[in-house]
């Protein structure tokens, strides 16, 4: 297992939309393993594969917050949402990608999800409370999409300049 780099935003990888995993390969079970110790690493409690700058269908989360609890690591691939509710759930999140920038988004407070395991069967599961808000963070990445998208454009770019400064800055460094 390795850590690997997490890509910031602005870069041309996190915009695009990631390709559908044929079959669960070792590189693809490698690629999970290494996401899951970089998202602990981090620490974060989700990570899609284009944040570290691969561009398939694969997410890890574990939304078990509490250190003394039994973690709970989840790899997600081809995650497909089948059902949203109608109630909706405002969380401030935050993106290993974007870092120390938070923002309030609102999204659907339950999904219903379906994917593919690393054991090669497809798996199905309802998420609610902040399991369902990762969920659909993640996917997002999937799609080329960051939570920075859902906000009024000012605030998008006061943000955007803020990652281009440090970007800059941890260049020079
Ligand atoms: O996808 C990512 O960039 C990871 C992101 C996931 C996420 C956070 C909040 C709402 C939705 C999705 C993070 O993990 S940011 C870090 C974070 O939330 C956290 C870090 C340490 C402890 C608890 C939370
Ligand atoms: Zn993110």
């Amino acid at each position: 297992m390795s850590l690997r780099p997490i890509l910031i935003h602005p870069d041309p990888r996190l915009k695009k939309v990631a390709t559908p995993v044929a079959e669960v390969t070792d590189d693809i079970r490698r690629l999970a393993d290494d996401m899951l110790e970089t998202m602990y690493d981090a620490p974060g409690i989700g990570l899609a594969a284009p944040q570290v700058g691969v561009m398939d269908r694969v997410l890890v989360m574990d939304c078990v917050k509490d250190p003394e609890a039994t973690p709970d690591p989840m790899v997600l691939i081809n995650p497909e949402i089948v059902e949203v509710s109608e109630a909706m759930n405002v969380y401030e999140e935050g993106c290993l990608s974007i870092p120390e920038q938070y923002a309030e988004v609102e999204r659907p407070a339950e999904v219903s999800v379906k994917w593919l395991g690393l054991d090669g069967k497809t798996h199905s599961e309802h998420f609610d409370g902040l399991w369902a808000t990762c969920v659909q963070h993640e996917i997002d990445h999937l799609n080329g999409k960051l939570f920075i998208d859902y906000l009024k454009p000012l605030k998008r770019q006061m943000i955007t300049r803020k990652m281009v400064k440090l970007k800059r800055e941890l260049a020079r460094a």
